[in-house]
């Protein structure tokens, strides 16, 4: 390990000769830069040392495809995880700069639109931690999701430039470069022995450039690599257009092969079947297998034992087709039997469901896949047809089956589906908490799971206690170090420990002296961004997640509005409450939008209202993203986990807040089941109605007018909507009043009474400050199984066949 004069020589030395600067004119970016530089080599040395063991131990191999990986900021991760917080601290004090100061230098890489993408970030720390020899692959996106400003009251979309281009964690590898054929069409053929062989011909070539970015595991002994496709366009092919004369089309089409990387796509749970965003899919899938095949071929010649050393993991459909262009492969280029080639790619992949939501299931027109990938939908047809047959043979008197387990939509446009393939491809097939895999089975592809129960399986999401209890609530961390020792860093079941000490009222004062600590934190930022003064003494109820209606940020605010009705027309009072909002909406999600924009107005009405103050307080926080996650979950007091029953996968952020000493208020829905069990039903706030009982609900049409008029709180909350109270115009909020009162699919003033009783009962339990600290205790203390080493440890043993 470097010293603390070793790692200052080594700054102002990158600082001279990689960024050609000198100490005396470095600003706090350029430390940043220089300091990464210098931490990275430090990694380099690990990266260099784990490939040689993993070579050595001829492990297999885990490879993990994701369209999105939400990493945030890296700079106190990795120093972290490397081992060299501390003294990088003291180094970059003695240089004289701030080392805080220096850390918020670095933009977030928002590589992710959100829960999908954030749940890839902390896998690949958990499979460092746990030495798992695993890479991600990705897109390097060139604007990550937009930043969301707030312009009278609405979002306002900015690009995202997070220096994609000169980031020092990324390592360009111009050498590897590979080539992707796109567009084109079939030509029949045999080749010399009378076989099929069917020739894609006349394709365009896309360039595929690797970057990698060092994933150091917790204790610095495992250095993967998440490694990040950025797409050129191919100089040899230019140069053919070139010399036929068509220069402006030549240049042009270079452009459009460089845009696939440019923009990362910001909707998430709707799919909008656009061009690009299917040939970005392509393109990372195409770029992953030309490198798991390289990979392969260092170790054997043997293709048919390739699942022996590799195993494939689909997160969500969007590389769903890494089992076509696998296909592609081991029959074109390895020139492999159908069969035994379907044996070795079903066998190599497994695939992730996380969403049951219809509107986000993917599928593809087929026009589309002909223009763009003419082999790849022979070979889905092909697929289908063979699947269809052996469905048929086995199943001859349930015909019924054919029509919802085919590969392809065939009312309207014909489509290609997406899950479907995804699970015809896969041996395992999961879901991300307990509810969500049986609804996958039961509702979402019950005809699949009856005839392949055995792949379907359950692994309960989890978080990395790296970033989310150790990074980002140092005072926490401090505390449980000292109780526990360090081992809960890397085994959070330890955190049962911390039980026995609930009774000790010194502890519990601890407990609430550190949320202070990071309340008071909080407020100084909010302070210094929005101009906002909180008072760190009031609970901090927290809803924080992407804008959607499923996971009704509506029904939090309405209940807002009844409370500020209360005080201002019943003439109660209440003790000091602040509610915080952040969350991005997709830019073409109307109602999301206008949700936003009825948080801030109501917001700017009641913070305005003298009659409030000290009780009340709305804030809706810009731009939300890892970074600001990280200042917000170990300040709440409340975390708002809301959604409707069945239609949040899981959610994550539900466990970083109760891991971070919140309570929750929330429905029996995803991973709020299973937080609920393991740290008590006294200890959580439920309401309600389930999963079932929404169902029901549903089925029995929409009478939310009937819900409504009997209860005068919701009418009169309601009514607010439209009264001019928040906006003026009085027709802006409209469209939300006539959702919530006429057939509202989410079932937002079903829960309402529910959901304000339950507010009520924590609003009273607040007041009992050392009970209330206690059961944050008992939170943390049983949160141990959320960690993402426990997820990764299951997907290892039950999916990968890694180290069981
Ligand atoms: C769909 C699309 C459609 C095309 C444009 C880009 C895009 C991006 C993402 C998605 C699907 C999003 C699914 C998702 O994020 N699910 C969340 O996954 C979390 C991790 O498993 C889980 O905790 C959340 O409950 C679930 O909503």
């Amino acid at each position: 390990m470097p010293s603390i004069e070793e790692i200052k020589k080594s700054v102002i030395s990158k600082l001279r000769y990689s960024l050609c600067l000198e100490l005396e004119s470095a600003t706090n970016a350029d430390i940043f830069n220089a300091l990464a530089l210098t931490l990275r080599d430090y990694q380099l040395d690990g990266f260099f040392n784990t490939r040689k063991v993993q070579k050595a131990t001829k492990s297999k191999r885990l490879y993990y495809l994701s369209m999105e990986f939400l990493l945030g900021q890296s700079l106190r991760n990795n120093l972290t995880n490397v081992g060299l917080l501390q003294q990088a601290k003291q180094a970059i004090e003695e240089l004289g700069f701030d080392f805080e100061q220096i850390t918020a230098e670095e933009p977030d890489a928002a590589l992710g639109n959100g829960g999908l993408g954030r749940l890839a970030a902390c896998f690949i720390d958990s499979m460092a931690t746990l030495d798992i020899a695993a890479s991600g692959h990705g897109i390097k996106y060139e604007y990550g999701l937009f930043k969301q400003v707030i312009q009278n009251n609405k979002q306002v979309e900015q690009p995202d430039d997070w220096h994609s281009t000169h980031s020092p964690w990324l390592i360009e590898h111009h050498s590897q470069l590979m080539l992707i054929p796109i567009g084109g069409h079939i030509e029949e053929g045999e080749d010399s022995e009378g076989n099929y062989n069917p020739m894609w011909m006349d394709w365009k070539v896309l360039v595929g450039i690797p970057h990698d970015y060092l994933v150091t595991g917790y204790g610095g002994k495992t250095v993967n690599t998440l490694r990040l496709y950025s797409a050129g366009a191919s100089d040899s092919f230019d140069v053919h257009i070139f010399n036929r004369g068509d220069y402006l089309r030549a240049v042009s089409e270079k452009i459009a092969s460089e845009n696939i990387s440019k923009i990362l796509y910001p909707a998430d749970e709707i799919q909008s079947g656009k061009e690009l965003r299917l040939t970005q899919e392509y393109f990372l899938v195409a770029c992953t297998l030309r490198d798991i095949f390289h990979d392969y071929a260092q170790i054997s010649s043997d293709i048919t034992a390739l699942p022996d050393s590799v195993a494939i993991q689909l997160n969500d459909t969007h590389p769903a087709l890494a089992i076509v262009e696998m296909m592609r492969v081991l029959v074109d280029e390895h020139r492999l039997d159908w069969a035994v080639a379907w044996g070795i790619t079903q066998k190599t992949c497994a695939f992730t469901n996380h969403t049951l939501m219809p509107e986000a299931l993917e599928t593809w027109p087929v026009a589309l896949f002909e223009k763009l990938l003419p082999r790849h939908l022979q070979i889905i047809y092909e697929i289908n047809h063979r699947f269809l047959d052996e469905v048929a043979e086995k199943w001859p008197d349930k015909p019924h089956l054919l029509a919802s387990l085919s590969l392809f939509e065939e009312r309207g446009e014909k489509k290609v589906r997406m899950a479907n393939l995804a699970i015809v491809g896969s041996h395992k097939v999961n879901g991300v908490a307990k509810l969500h895999s049986e609804l996958i089975t039961q509702t979402l592809v019950p005809d699949f799971y009856f005839i392949t129960p055995e792949k379907f399986t359950n692994q309960t999401n989890g978080v990395t206690p790296r970033r989310w209890l150790q990074q980002a609530n140092p005072n926490l961390a401090t505390f449980l170090t000292r109780q526990l020792g360090n081992g809960w860093v890397t085994d959070l079941d330890k955190l049962q420990r911390l039980k026995k000490l609930a009774k000790d009222s010194g502890v519990v004062e601890e407990i609430q002296a550190i949320k202070l600590k990071n309340k008071q934190a909080l407020c100084r930022q909010i302070a210094a961004q929005q101009g906002v003064q909180l008072d760190p003494l009031a609970m901090f109820d927290c809803q924080v997640k992407r804008i959607h209606e499923y996971k009704r940020q509506l029904l939090n605010i309405l209940h807002v509005i009844h409370a500020y009705l209360e005080i201002v027309e019943s003439g109660h009072t209440q003790a000091p409450k602040v509610h915080l909002f952040a969350g991005k909406a997709a830019p073409g999600y109307a109602m999301a939008k206008l949700i936003i924009q009825l948080i801030n107005e109501v917001a700017r009405k009641v913070n305005s209202d003298p009659r409030t103050k000290g009780q009340l307080s709305v804030l809706f926080l810009e731009d939300y993203k890892v970074s600001l996650a990280e200042h917000i979950i170990p300040a709440t007091d409340l975390s708002e986990q809301i959604s409707t029953a069945g239609t949040e996968a899981s959610g994550t952020s539900n466990m970083k807040f109760a891991m971070n000493g919140a309570l929750t208020i929330g429905t029996l829905d995803g991973a709020n089941i299973e937080i609920r069990d393991a740290v008590g039903e006294e200890n959580f706030y439920l309401f309600g109605a389930n999963a079932d009982e929404i169902n029901t609900h549903r089925q029995a049409g929409s009478h939310n007018r009937i819900y409504q008029n009997n209860d005068p709180a919701i009418n009169r909350a309601v009514e607010a909507l439209i009264s001019g109270r928040f906006n003026a115009d009085t027709s802006i909020f409209w469209p939300i009043y006539h959702m919530l009162t006429e057939g509202d699919h989410y079932c937002h003033l079903l829960d309402f009474d529910s959901y304000r009783i339950a507010q009520q009962q924590a609003q009273a339990d607040f007041s009992q400050q050392l009970q209330w600290h206690q059961r944050a205790l008992l939170n943390i203390a049983n949160m141990g199984s959320f960690s993402s080493d426990r997820t990764i440890k299951g997907y290892a043993t039950e999916i990968w066949g890694i180290g069981s």
